[in-house]
C-alpha cells in the first residue's frame, strides 16, 4: 500500500455477518437525477461498495428489492419527500441526510439533500460508515456544514516547485495542461468532496500575474470542469499590480478608472470561461508583495475594487491579514490588527479578510491572533497551516488537529465567556453572513500526496473542521485511522494517543513555554536561536527570544510591547499577570528571569531544559509504540513511518541540544538532572547549513 488512496481505501469488510448485512440493505443503486455531480455519486458508490461488500452493481442491474436511493430533493419521489420535510428544515444547501425510510412497506435507505452536492456528501458520509463498520439499520443522519468557504491554499508556483511544499512538486501539471488531464485531479477532488471541501486556490500568494493571462486561464478553465462536479470552486491569487505586469498599464492604483476597468475586465474573462468562479485570494503590502498602499490607498480601497470587479458574477474577495511593515519593528505582533481593526465595517460584503490563527506565524504554538472577535462587522476566515513549515517539514508526524482545536476553542470574549473563535468564524457570534476557513495545503506529487502517510490525516482533520470547526481532535483522529488503517481497536487506541500527544510533543522539542520562531531562518528548517544577520529585525530569532542574562522571552505587556491591549480586558488581564497567563505562553508574553519558579516548582531554567527532553522523550515513546504495530497494517505504510519517525527522533534530539546549548550561554546554568547531555557543541550546531532545504 502506497497510501495514495488517502482515507479512501474501500477495504473488504472480512467479517462476513456485518458484510451480509450490509449486502441485505443495498441490492441496487438508485440514482436520481442525471447531473455530473450524480454520476460521480453512483461511480463512488460502485468503487466502494465493490471494495468493500465484493458487490459488482454494473453487472447485476436490478436485483433485489432494496435499493439505495440518492438524489437531491427536487428528484425524489412524494412518497419519500414526505417523510423528511422536517430533516430538510434542518438542512442548507450543502448538508444530507441519510435516512432509514419504509416505502411500500420495504425498508430503504435514502441519502438526498437540498442539492446535488448535498447528496454527494452524503453519498461519502454512508461510505464511511461502512469502512467504519457501523450499523445500518436506522439511520437517521442529518447534516451540514457549518462555514461556506471551506478551502485549501496552494502556495505551488507555475513551475512547480512549492512553496514551503515538503511532499514533493505541484500536482497541478501547468505544462501538459490543457489537453493532459492527469488522474490526480480526479483522485484528489474525490478526496477533498469526501471531506466537505469546496474551494481550492490553485496559485501560491506569493502570485505570479501570468497565472490570469488566458493561456493559463485555458488551463484553469479545465481544471474547474473537472473540479465543478465534486462541488468544488476554483479560486486564483490575484497579483495586485497585474495590470501593469499583464495589462500594460502604467499603474495598479485602485481607484485609477483605467485599473477599475481592467480587473471588472479580466473578472468578466474569467466568469466567461468558469461561470462559477470562486474569486480572488490577495496578499497585498506583505513581505514585499504589491498593494494598494504602494499609491497612497489602503487596504479597504483594494480589497473593495477587486470585490466589485467579482461581485456582479457572485465572486468573493479573501483579502489576507498577513502584513507586517518594516518600518514598524517594536512588536511584529500587533501589526496586523493595528492596520486592519480600523477598517471593521468599511469592506464589500463579499470581502473575507483571512487572518492566520495566530498573530505571528504558523507556530508550533500560538495564542489566537487577536483579530478574531474584534471585528464584529467584517466576516474573518481562519488561515490555518496545513503544510508544515515550522513544524520539522513532513518528516515530523504531527497530528495537527490538536493545534486546530486549540485555537478553535480560544475565547475571545469579545462577547462575554464562550466568545470562541469558532464562533467568530462560523458567523454565529456577530451575525456574519459570509463565512470561511482556508488550509494552506500539504499535498503534492509525492505518491502518498503529503510525504508522510500520517499527515495525510491533516488534510482530512483541516477538511472535517472545515465542515464543522466544533469536532475534538479525537473524534477526528478515530475516524481518519479506521478510513485510513483498520478498525482494529489494538491499533486505534495505542497510534490514536500518538496522534493526539504529537502536537505538544513538537512544541516541547522546539519552543517550549511560549517560545517562538526560533528555527534556523529562510528554509526554517531546525534550529537557529543565534540567528540575527538579517536585514529586517523581525527575521531573526533573536528579536523573539530575546534571552540575556536576566531571563528570556518577549515582553508583551504594558512594560513591553503592551500586545496585550488588543486583546479583549479579560484575556489581556489574564496574559499580563505572569501567575495567570498560561505557562504555555509564559515567554511569549513575558520576559522571565532564569531562575523564576514555574508552577511545578523548577526554576524557568530547569523547567524549560526538562520540557526539551519531554519532548525528545515523547518522540522516542512514538516511535516504540509505532514499532509495536507491524501486525496490523501493511508493510509499505508501516516501514514509510517508521523511518520517518526515526528521522523525527534524531531531530527532536537536535532541537533539544542546539537550543539548550544556546541558551545556557545566558543562564549560566548547569543542565538538570534527568536531561540528557549534548553530544556536540554549540559551534557544531552553527555550522550545520541547509542550502537545499525544500520548500524554500
Ligand atoms: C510565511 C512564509 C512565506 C509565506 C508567508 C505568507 O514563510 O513563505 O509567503 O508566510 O503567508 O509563513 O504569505
Amino acid at each position: 500500500n502506497d497510501g495514495y488512496k488517502l482515507w479512501l481505501q474501500y477495504r473488504f469488510v472480512e467479517n462476513e455477518a456485518l458484510r451480509g448485512n450490509y449486502r441485505s440493505y443495498i441490492n441496487k443503486l438508485m440514482p436520481l437525477g442525471d447531473s455530473k455531480t450524480i454520476e460521480v455519486a453512483e461511480k463512488e458508490l460502485e468503487l466502494g461498495l465493490k471494495g468493500m461488500l465484493g458487490l459488482d452493481f454494473l453487472s447485476k442491474p436490478g436485483v433485489g428489492e432494496k435499493s439505495l436511493i440518492f438524489g437531491e430533493k427536487s428528484n425524489l419521489s412524494k412518497d419519500i419527500s414526505i417523510q423528511l420535510e422536517s430533516d430538510f428544515n434542518n438542512i442548507n444547501d450543502e448538508g444530507f441526510i441519510i435516512k432509514s425510510i419504509s416505502i411500500k412497506g420495504k425498508n430503504q435507505i435514502v441519502i438526498t439533500g437540498n442539492t446535488d452536492v448535498g447528496v454527494l456528501y452524503g453519498v461519502y458520509h454512508f461510505l464511511q460508515l461502512l469502512q467504519s463498520h457501523k450499523p445500518i439499520e436506522q439511520l437517521k443522519i442529518v447534516d451540514s456544514p457549518k462555514l461556506k468557504v471551506r478551502v485549501l491554499n496552494h502556495w505551488d508556483n507555475l513551475d512547480r516547485t512549492v512553496e514551503r511544499g515538503y511532499a514533493g512538486f505541484s500536482i497541478w501539471d501547468w505544462h501538459r495542461l490543457p489537453d493532459y488531464i492527469d488522474q490526480r485531479y480526479v483522485d484528489y477532488a474525490r478526496a477533498n468532496a469526501s471531506i466537505g471541501i469546496n474551494g481550492t486556490v490553485l496559485n501560491n500568494v506569493n502570485a505570479n500575474a501570468l497565472i490570469l493571462t488566458p493561456q493559463y486561464l485555458e488551463k484553469v478553465e479545465v481544471l474547474a470542469n473537472i473540479f465543478r462536479p465534486y462541488g468544488i470552486k476554483v479560486y486564483l491569487t490575484a497579483r495586485f499590480s497585474a495590470p501593469i505586469e499583464i495589462g500594460g498599464l502604467p499603474t495598479a492604483d485602485p481607484l485609477d478608472l483605467d485599473v477599475i476597468k481592467w480587473w471588472q475586465e479580466k473578472a468578466k474573462e474569467i466568469y466567461t470561461r468558469i461561470p462559477d468562479f470562486g474569486g480572488f485570494l490577495v496578499k497585498a503590502n506583505s513581505e514585499g508583495q504589491p498593494g494598494p498602499q504602494n499609491y497612497g490607498r489602503n487596504h479597504v480601497d483594494g480589497a473593495n475594487m477587486m470585490a466589485n470587479a467579482v461581485a456582479p458574477f457572485k465572486g468573493i474577495v479573501m483579502w489576507r491579514a498577513f502584513v507586517y511593515s518594516e518600518h514598524d519593528t517594536t512588536d511584529r505582533a500587533k501589526q496586523a490588527y493595528s492596520e486592519f481593526v480600523p477598517y471593521d465595517g468599511q469592506f464589500k460584503d463579499n470581502v473575507l479578510v483571512q487572518v492566520k490563527n495566530g498573530a505571528i506565524d504558523f507556530q508550533p504554538r500560538e495564542p489566537f491572533h487577536p483579530m478574531f472577535g474584534a471585528m464584529p462587522k467584517t466576516p474573518l476566515m481562519m488561515e490555518f497551516q496545513i503544510t508544515q513549515e515550522y513544524l520539522g517539514f513532513s518528516t515530523h508526524s504531527i497530528f495537527l488537529p490538536k493545534l486546530f482545536e486549540e485555537v478553535l476553542k480560544a475565547d475571545t470574549y469579545r462577547k462575554g465567556k464562550g466568545s470562541t473563535i469558532a464562533k467568530d468564524i462560523d458567523g454565529s457570534l456577530h451575525n456574519k453572513r459570509l463565512t470561511g476557513i482556508a488550509g494552506v495545503s500539504n499535498i503534492g506529487s509525492d505518491i502518498n500526496w503529503t510525504g508522510n502517510t500520517m499527515l495525510q490525516a491533516n488534510w482530512y482533520g483541516y477538511g472535517r473542521l472545515a465542515w464543522n470547526p466544533y469536532l475534538s481532535a479525537n473524534e477526528i483522529a478515530d475516524e481518519w485511522l479506521v478510513l485510513t488503517f483498520s478498525t482494529n481497536e489494538s491499533f486505534i487506541k495505542p497510534v490514536k494517543n500518538m496522534m493526539l500527544d504529537s502536537k505538544e510533543a513538537v512544541v516541547n522539542y522546539m519552543t517550549p513555554l511560549g517560545l517562538h520562531h526560533i528555527m534556523d531562518t529562510g528554509h526554517h528548517y531546525g534550529p537557529g536561536p543565534w540567528v540575527s544577520n538579517l536585514s529586517r529585525p523581525e527575521w531573526n530569532p533573536v528579536y523573539y527570544h530575546k534571552a540575556d542574562k536576566n531571563g528570556i522571552g518577549f515582553d508583551r505587556t504594558p512594560t513591553g510591547s503592551n500586545a496585550t491591549e488588543q486583546y479583549a480586558d479579560e484575556v489581556a488581564a489574564k496574559f499580563n499577570n505572569i501567575n495567570t497567563c498560561p505557562e504555555e505562553d509564559l515567554l511569549w508574553f513575558h520576559h522571565v528571569p532564569w531562575d523564576y519558579r514555574l508552577k511545578n516548582g523548577k526554576t524557568l531554567w530547569d523547567g524549560m531544559a526538562l520540557k526539551y527532553q519531554e519532548g525528545v522523550n515523547q518522540v522516542e515513546h512514538m516511535g516504540k509504540t509505532w514499532d509495536t504495530m507491524e501486525a496490523y497494517i501493511d508493510s509499505g505504510r508501516f516501514n514509510e513511518v517508521k523511518m520517518l519517525l526515526n528521522i523525527q527522533f534524531k531531530e527532536a534530539k537536535w532541537w533539544r541540544d542546539a537550543c539548550l546549548l544556546y541558551f545556557q550561554q545566558f543562564s549560566g546554568k548547569p543542565l538538570p538532572d534527568g536531561v540528557e547531555k549534548p553530544t556536540q557543541t554549540l559551534e557544531y550546531f552553527k555550522s550545520l547549513k541547509f542550502p537545499f532545504a525544500p520548500g524554500n
